[in-house]
């Protein structure tokens, strides 16, 4: 079901899907996503962010109950069947214009497949091999709305980072990148939100109840 979505040109396996959610379907997770009390953003220096299900740990993460309005994207996500295990963990990053994310590995906390849906603006996602950091191997260019899945020798082999830009000019490194009309234009980034669907491997015995 996926294969048509394969990005080639890059190492195994990456999936993209342009306009995996509606206008109305991004206006509306936007909206939950910014009606949380202001108490469930983390701010960092360069980007804000929201943890649900827990916060992974590698002496196990203390599972939390995922509000439906986000179990929904879960399981539609899950339908693709790429997931080992149903991801019990969203991160939620928001990143202003010449905001980003240092090139970093996910690492063992989680399973081998990240699931992450874009919402309010484009950017660009550097990738880099690990004994290369100093160098993009590729990018892809991922647009409002679309779906990206990430897994195999992608998730365990190359470092994944965005710059901190305002605008970003797309060119031919970028190999999700089919409409030659794009090539060379420069896009100014708005305030994009994404979020990161995973499944943590070691959970705590432990459980808390949202509403408490
Ligand atoms: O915003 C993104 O797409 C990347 C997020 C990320 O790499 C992370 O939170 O570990």
């Amino acid at each position: 079901m996926l294969e048509k979505f394969r990005v080639e040109n890059c190492p195994d396996y990456v999936y993209y899907i342009q306009n995996f959610l509606t206008v109305e379907e991004e206006n509306l997770l936007l909206k939950s996503v910014y009606n949380v009390p202001q108490t469930k953003w983390t701010q960092l220096s360069r980007r804000r962010l929201q943890n649900w299900g827990g916060v992974p740990h590698h002496n196990g993460m203390i599972p939390e109950a995922i509000p439906q309005w986000l179990q929904t994207w879960i399981e539609k996500v899950a339908g693709f069947q790429v997931f080992s295990h149903l991801p019990n963990h969203v991160l939620i990053n928001e990143y202003k214009p010449n905001e980003g994310i240092m090139p970093h590995l996910d690492g063992p906390l989680y399973s081998s497949t990240i699931a992450t849906i874009n919402l309010g603006s484009h950017t660009v996602l550097n990738f880099y091999k690990s004994e290369k950091r100093d160098k993009i191997a590729f990018s892809l260019f991922l647009e409002a709305r679309s779906l990206l899945i990430q897994q195999g020798d992608m998730y365990e082999n190359y470092l994944h980072g965005i710059d901190e830009r305002s605008e970003d000019v797309i060119d031919n490194s970028m190999v999700n990148v089919h409409n030659n009309d794009l090539i060379s234009q420069s896009l100014k980034r708005g305030t994009r939100v994404s979020l990161t669907i995973r499944h943590v491997q070691k959970i705590s015995k432990i459980k808390i109840k949202l509403g408490r």
